[in-house]
């Protein structure tokens, strides 16, 4: 069996939406995250699409990593998809204000984890004839904002190792995207508050947010691009979402 899906965070939003588009065209699944009685109802409910073999990961532990794709079972080492999605963002108070220990999560997943699963996977699909890492950045890894601090410059470290990614692997199959959503509408953040459902649903109520749905149809467009094309980079917002003013804060006179 060849040309398997390799999703990180297949237990919720995006990584689950791009399970459930990817089994409906019977690709071969691996699905990954921490929460393995979601990953064993999900395998239960698609395996009838297709084949899906389906691991506990933490991906900011490279030896688990590792050993997660040595084990594979043998019909499923061949990867051609990569999907580098599992991630977080913790907090939204001002660095001065923000945890240092939240600061080390948001990095050893989404930095450290990213490139640890990558590191373990190019072997695979480097030997593919067409291949595609898909990479969850984001557009706070272009745009800055208030309260994005360490999360907004791990994406930007994303969104910088896929291309520098694609310097060394042009001339492969393999091709390396960074997508780059804003408001999406997941668990991200309820995630993001804490748990904070009033804040959650402040922050999507009424704001027509892009859908786990609508980035699960762009990762599935960019994989079946024809093998010659490589999309770089794509910025979504949802129509609804635009930048804002520069912040000028005055002296108040006195
Ligand atoms: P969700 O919170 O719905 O999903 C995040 C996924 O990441 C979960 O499946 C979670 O699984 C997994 N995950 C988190 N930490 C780890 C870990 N240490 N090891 C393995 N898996 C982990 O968020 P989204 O689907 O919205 O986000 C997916 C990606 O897209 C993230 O990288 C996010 O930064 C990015 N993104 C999100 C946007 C948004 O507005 N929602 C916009 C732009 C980018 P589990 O807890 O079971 O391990
Ligand atoms: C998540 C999108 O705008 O909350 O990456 O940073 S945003």
């Amino acid at each position: 069996m060849n040309n398997c899906v390799f999703i990180t965070g297949a237990t919720s939003g995006f990584g689950l939406a791009c399970a459930k588009l990817f089994a409906q065209h019977g690709w071969p699944l691996i699905l990954t995250g921490r929460r393995l009685e979601r990953l064993a109802q999900l395998a239960d409910d698609l395996g009838s699409q297709c084949p899906v073999h389906y691991a506990s990961l933490d991906v900011r532990d490279s030896q688990q990593v590792a050993d997660l794709v040595a084990d594979l079972p043998e019909n499923f080492k061949q990867v051609s998809v990569l999907i580098n999605n599992a991630g977080l963002a913790l907090g939204t108070d001002p660095s001065q204000q923000a945890k240092l220990s939240d600061w080390h999560t948001m990095i050893d997943t989404n930095v450290t984890g990213l490139v640890n699963v990558t590191h373990a996977l190019l072997p695979s699909l480097s030997q593919q004839p067409v291949a595609s890492v898909i990479n969850l950045a984001s557009i706070a890894a272009n745009w800055p904002y208030p309260g994005s601090h360490v999360y907004g410059a791990s994406k930007a470290f994303v969104a910088q190792f896929s291309r520098n990614l694609r310097c060394d692997l042009v001339g492969t199959g393999v091709r390396v995207t960074s997508l780059e959503p804003g408001l999406s509408e997941s668990e991200f953040s309820l995630v993001r508050f804490a748990g904070d459902q009033q804040k959650y649903d402040q922050l999507y109520g009424n704001s027509n947010a892009l859908q786990p749905q609508d980035i699960a149809n762009i990762i599935y467009w960019i994989v079946s691009q024809p093998a010659h094309i490589n999309i770089n980079s794509l910025e979504v917002m949802p129509c609804s979402q635009a930048w804002n003013n520069f912040n000028v804060v005055k002296q108040s006179e006195s």
